[in-house]
């Protein structure tokens, strides 16, 4: 059965199929998730997404994991949240995700956890950019079944309440 839940942990340890990155979208390294994951990766990881060079915000792009116990690393684009109407933000934050799995969904990705998208450095409220990632999680569901499971990796555990509360 197909199933979604919520974990406080680095991205970066899990034991799953694939992760999806909070990069820019010009794809060069960055800081915070994104950093830590082309940290674990190693330096063939930055190498991969600067030959793919560009991904505009809502829209996804994977790679191989290298070093990474997973297998696979999807790349999306939040939108920064000073720089759209609000909701431009909530229409391409939802892109994310949605991209995100479908991307999961062609590659026949069986698990797939994903990192509080644009609530760090994209200063996104995450009391709300939880909801929006449930929603659009939950309309990839409603018409494919892959991923089987589907994870919303937290960093915090007030991050973590927010996301237990918006599955609810
Ligand atoms: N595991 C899980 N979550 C993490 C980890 C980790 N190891 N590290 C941070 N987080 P951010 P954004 C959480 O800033 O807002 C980069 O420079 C973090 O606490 O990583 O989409 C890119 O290159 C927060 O909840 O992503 C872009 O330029 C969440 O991940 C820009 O930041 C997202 O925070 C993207 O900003």
């Amino acid at each position: 059965m197909q199933g979604v839940s919520v974990v406080k942990a680095d991205i970066t340890t899990l034991d799953i199929d694939c992760i999806v990155n909070a990069a820019n979208s010009r794809l060069i390294p960055g800081g915070g998730v994104d950093g830590a994951i082309n940290k674990a990766a190693g330096p063939d990881l930055a190498k991969a997404m600067m030959a793919i060079g560009r991904c505009p915000a809502g829209e996804a792009v994977i790679t191989p994991g290298f070093k990474l116990r997973a297998r696979h690393v999807i790349h999306t684009v939040a939108p920064v949240f000073a720089q759209h109407k609000e909701a431009d933000v909530w229409r391409l934050l939802a892109n994310c995700y949605k991209n995100s799995l479908a991307l999961a969904s062609k590659h026949d990705i069986a698990s797939i956890a994903f990192p509080s998208l644009g609530t760090g450095v994209y200063g996104i409220p995450v009391e709300r950019a939880c909801n929006v990632a449930v929603a659009a999680t939950r309309d990839h569901m409603r018409g494919s079944r892959v991923p089987a499971e589907i994870v919303f990796c937290c960093f915090s555990a007030g991050d973590a309440a927010l996301y237990q509360e918006a599955l609810r």
